[in-house]
């Protein structure tokens, strides 16, 4: 498998999946300005879109959209456990899914990540994030995941809960939030994750002369 993946971006998701299914892949960085692989191809021979994350399964399948790449995973590597077997439970991931990639990823974080958003886009997106977030902390108040266990949901909101601390979303503001970033960030897959990919996160912001987050190496 060989995963184009982009450093602390969504594709982390995926990166998370893989560990948690105790499987290897050819982890490819895109840089997320040039749109090149490190060793100089272009992203978009890849994905025209230049989005991560893509995967190329070992079939030769090319899978991108973040809920379908998760969901390939775990229905992949069924020892796992990271998706439910029953219709309900998977109607609940597919819900959980949906929402962490569309009314967090896309409707609040996003805008926050990408440089040419208009300031008012930002503080619309601020003020209306505020009720998904409330949403999700009701749903997490008195539970350790999205659904009765760790699944390919967690993978993905832990990934995007992450962005947090280099956006104005004050998850301080969420206990319940805060504490489930914690808790699964300190899970074996997510911090072995994020310890892989802080690095060249640093590395990357450092090519572009973008202002040091050195923080974040911290834990
Ligand atoms: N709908 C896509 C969105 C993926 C996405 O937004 N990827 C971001 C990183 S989190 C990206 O590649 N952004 C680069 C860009 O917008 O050019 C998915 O769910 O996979």
């Amino acid at each position: 498998m060989q995963l184009y993946f982009s450093p602390l971006t969504c594709s982390l998701a995926v990166r998370i999946a893989l560990y948690e299914a105790g499987q290897e892949a050819a982890f490819i960085e895109v840089d997320s300005l040039t749109k090149e692989t490190r060793d100089g191809v272009p992203y978009t021979t890849v994905n025209p879109l230049g989005l991560v994350p893509t995967l190329r399964t070992d079939e030769g399948e090319w899978l991108t959209e973040n809920a379908a790449v998760l969901q390939y995973i775990a229905r992949r590597f069924p020892a796992a456990r990271l998706a439910p077997t029953d219709a309900r439970g998977l109607e609940s991931l597919q819900q959980w899914l949906s929402f962490v990639g569309a009314e967090l990823h896309r409707g609040l974080y996003s805008w926050f990540l990408d440089r040419q958003a208009p300031d008012a886009v930002k503080a619309y997106a601020l003020q209306k994030g505020r009720s998904r977030l409330q949403f999700v902390e009701r749903h997490l108040a008195g539970r350790e995941h999205l659904l009765d266990q760790f699944s390919v949901a967690d993978a993905y909101l832990v990934t995007v809960l992450g962005w947090s601390v280099v956006t104005p979303v004050a998850l301080g503001e969420w206990p319940a939030l805060s504490a489930y970033v914690e808790r699964v960030q300190a899970r074996p897959s997510v911090a072995r994750a994020r310890a892989a990919e802080i690095p060249l996160y640093l590395q990357a912001r450092a090519r572009h002369g973008e202002p040091d987050l050195s923080f974040l190496a911290k834990g």
